[in-house]
């Protein structure tokens, strides 16, 4: 049964939590996702990218997702010490680590009664993160570890002229450029936006990468903290071209990774990264190798909504409104 009426026999019903973590959308997927067998998570995710892509857009896209919204498929993990495994996807593809999504998954599992107050793992395709469930909203994640790979890089943006930043690892990959080339103000969330992706492209054709040829493509914009107590506030453009309204757990770790790198910040001590709508992340970090950090992120989320998604056959945007991609 969906809700009062039987789901006919030809539709696909795909049942999800959503929830949003400091203003950034989560959808966890409980049932109805694609078999991707057993193996390591990261063959998993290959799998999910080469035979169920149709499954990521049905979710995410236009009619039934927005461009925002980040996927979390749940998955038997291989490690037993973890309570989930997860799959992060978006309206561009797919995620190694999500910060905000595990903070949701987090929420979303408790509300289901799944996990309780208390220390969890999840497995992801690039590492275990442990995850702190402090209350029914409240989460704190030890991220993946984290690493500044190259200080003060120049990319010339034809709009913008040299652009200069680091570019860092907190799961994914970021370009960090200190001094955002527009307030962070709302009204100006549009042309930060075209900014950044000018500076993705940049990046792209000037062949700048991370590690093994990796495509940077997150880039975020830091300015002067609005509240009182905050050290911080930035701008974060995702890969399918939205921005993050969340402060971006993966790239709050890169942004810890590059302080630790200048001697800018402790280890234990406190960094508040506001986001460009003024929600808040508390982060702070343990040295783990010459140059490598493991952070901590701490933020809050909410459900919003329980839903089955329905796909019906004769429908011809049952796989979601691709208009193609940012990218
Ligand atoms: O919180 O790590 C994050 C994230 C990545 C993309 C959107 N949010």
């Amino acid at each position: 049964m969906v809700g009062s009426r039987q789901l006919n026999d030809a539709c696909v019903g795909i049942r999800v939590v959503d929830s949003h973590t400091e203003g950034e959308p989560t959808r966890v997927v409980l049932s109805g996702g694609p078999d991707l067998g057993n193996g390591a998570l990261c063959e998993r995710l290959q799998r999910f990218r080469q035979t169920a892509d149709d499954f990521r857009r049905a979710v995410i896209l236009e009619p039934r997702g927005a461009e925002a919204l980040v996927g979390a498929l749940l998955c038997d993990p291989v490690d037993a010490t973890c309570a989930a495994g997860v799959i992060y996807f978006n309206n561009a593809g797919y995620l190694g680590m999500c910060g905000h999504g595990t903070i949701g998954v987090a929420v979303t599992l408790a509300y289901l009664g799944r996990i309780g107050i208390g220390t969890h793992r999840f497995e992801t395709p690039v590492g275990v993160v442990e995850v702190k469930l402090l209350s029914t909203s409240e989460v704190a994640i030890e991220n993946v570890p984290s690493y500044r790979y190259r200080a003060k890089v120049a990319v010339e943006v034809e709009s913008l002229g040299t652009v200069v930043g680091d570019i860092a690892w907190g799961g994914n990959w970021f370009f960090l450029v200190e001094n955002s080339p527009l307030p962070l103000t709302v009204k100006n969330i549009r042309p930060l936006n075209d900014a950044a992706h000018q500076v993705r492209m940049a990046l792209r054709h000037q062949q700048i990468t991370g590690t093994n040829g990796a495509e940077i493509d997150h880039v975020e914009f830091f300015g002067p903290a609005q509240s009182a107590d905050g050290h911080s506030r930035n701008f974060v453009y995702c890969p399918g071209g939205a921005f993050d309204r969340s402060p971006c757990g993966t790239g709050t770790s890169a942004k810890l990774a590059c302080l630790a790198a200048d001697g800018k910040l402790k280890p234990g001590e406190l960094w508040i990264q506001e986001s460009i709508i003024g929600s808040r992340f508390t982060a702070s970090y343990r040295e783990l190798s010459a140059g490598q950090i493991i952070p901590t992120v701490s933020g809050r989320a909410y459900v919003c909504a329980e839903a089955t998604l329905v796909q019906q056959p004769d429908d011809p945007f049952q796989n979601g409104i691709f208009i193609g991609s940012a990218s």
